[in-house]
């Protein structure tokens, strides 16, 4: 297996619902990748560890997801200079807003790159990531390309029902 480029990483295995879309798409245009659960508030030694190897071990993007108190994608940039992706996790009873507020409201020169809350979040984020290592990547250029048009003629193909 070749040395993974991009780390998807979340606050627990409850995430993985949402954040196996990110992972699905990485797969899906054979980015190597790796995955596991990195938990600001429980295992915040692993998390600081991840974040000062992430660039040295060929990490190129970060894609990390949280619910809550959605702290890991803010933390993981503040650790490392590799580009985090963050996606909100929809939380129990404030449905993921509580997580998108958590994410995105980071302060002044410390960025995340936030997207939506839930599934389309998670896959976006594989799909930035994949566009950011495409600018130095021909074949995975074309891939991209290939995607955007088949979802082009998708979305062409599309029909409405008559109106009785
Ligand atoms: C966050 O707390 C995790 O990212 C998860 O979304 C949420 C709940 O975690 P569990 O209690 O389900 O492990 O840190």
């Amino acid at each position: 297996m070749s040395i993974a480029k991009v780390g998807v990483i979340m606050g627990s295995s409850s995430d993985w619902d949402v954040m196996q879309n990110a992972v699905r798409m990485l797969k899906d245009f054979g980015v190597p990748y790796e995955a596991q659960v990195i938990s600001a508030h429980r295992m915040p030694h692993d998390m600081a560890e991840y974040g000062a190897q992430a660039y040295d071990k060929g990490i190129r993007a970060i894609i990390a997801g949280a619910g809550g108190a959605a702290h890991l994608p803010g933390m993981m940039a503040a650790l490392t200079e590799v580009p985090v992706f963050g996606v909100p996790v929809p939380s129990r009873y404030l449905r993921g807003e509580d997580s998108l507020l958590s994410i995105v409201q980071m302060p002044k020169g410390v960025p995340v790159a936030t997207f939506a809350i839930g599934e389309a979040g998670a896959a976006n984020a594989a799909l930035h990531a994949i566009a950011t290592l495409a600018m130095h990547d021909e074949d995975l250029r074309q891939q991209l390309m290939a995607f955007r048009q088949k979802q082009t003629e998708a979305a062409r193909a599309m029909h409405l029902p008559e109106v009785e």
